[in-house]
């Protein structure tokens, strides 16, 4: 089985930005450098013939490239624990392109995803009662202060369990146009 999303990956200059003050709090887990992105898409586990498919589909969306700022950082408190995300402006490009991406993914046999798109990057998580450092942190990236980046791809990536974390491979990349 793999296990698959789509996302988008900013640029190494949004990506420094945002992890520039990780070191300084406790009790959150960051996401790494190179494990950072904006889930346009989650799969979930599929067998390798659908992966297949849904690589072949994916290849044959067609849509523009666009540029997005951060937009500020919230948090999602979920089951036994929470996260910490930025948002992005204006969500209206990159839901449209989740829209298609999630169209290519019906044509390869998925159901179509029923879930409200939320589109973040997750900086952190956290396990049980959200940490003391978070309010700081709310305050502190509150504007999050953000030149536009382009969005010229977006990727199918596998994600893969270690020991050490959860790691994502790239599978494929489509460039928007
Ligand atoms: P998250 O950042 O909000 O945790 C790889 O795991 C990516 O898929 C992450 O961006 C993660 O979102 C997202 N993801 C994991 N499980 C998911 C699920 N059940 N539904 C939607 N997205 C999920």
């Amino acid at each position: 089985m793999h296990r698959l999303f789509v996302a988008l990956v900013p640029p190494e200059p949004v990506r420094d930005h945002l992890l520039d003050i990780a070191e300084e709090s406790e009790g959150l887990r960051w996401v790494g450098e190179d494990n950072l992105h904006l889930t346009l898409r989650f799969i979930g586990e599929v067998e390798r013939p659908l992966a297949e498919d849904l690589a072949a589909a994916l290849a044959t969306v067609r849509s523009p490239a666009f540029a997005l700022r951060l937009a500020g950082v919230g948090t999602f408190d979920r089951r036994g624990g929470g996260a910490l995300w930025a948002a992005v402006q204006p969500r209206e490009a990159v839901a449209q392109l989740a829209a298609k991406i999630d169209r290519a993914c019906s044509q390869a046999g998925l159901e179509p995803e029923h879930r409200a798109f939320h589109p973040h990057l997750t900086l952190a998580r956290w396990n049980g009662r959200r940490p003391g450092s978070v309010p700081a942190l709310l305050e502190q990236w509150r504007g999050l202060p953000s030149d536009p980046f382009e969005v010229a791809e977006f990727t199918l990536f596998e994600s893969r369990l270690s020991r050490h974390g959860a790691h994502y491979e790239a599978i494929a990349s489509q460039p928007l146009v």
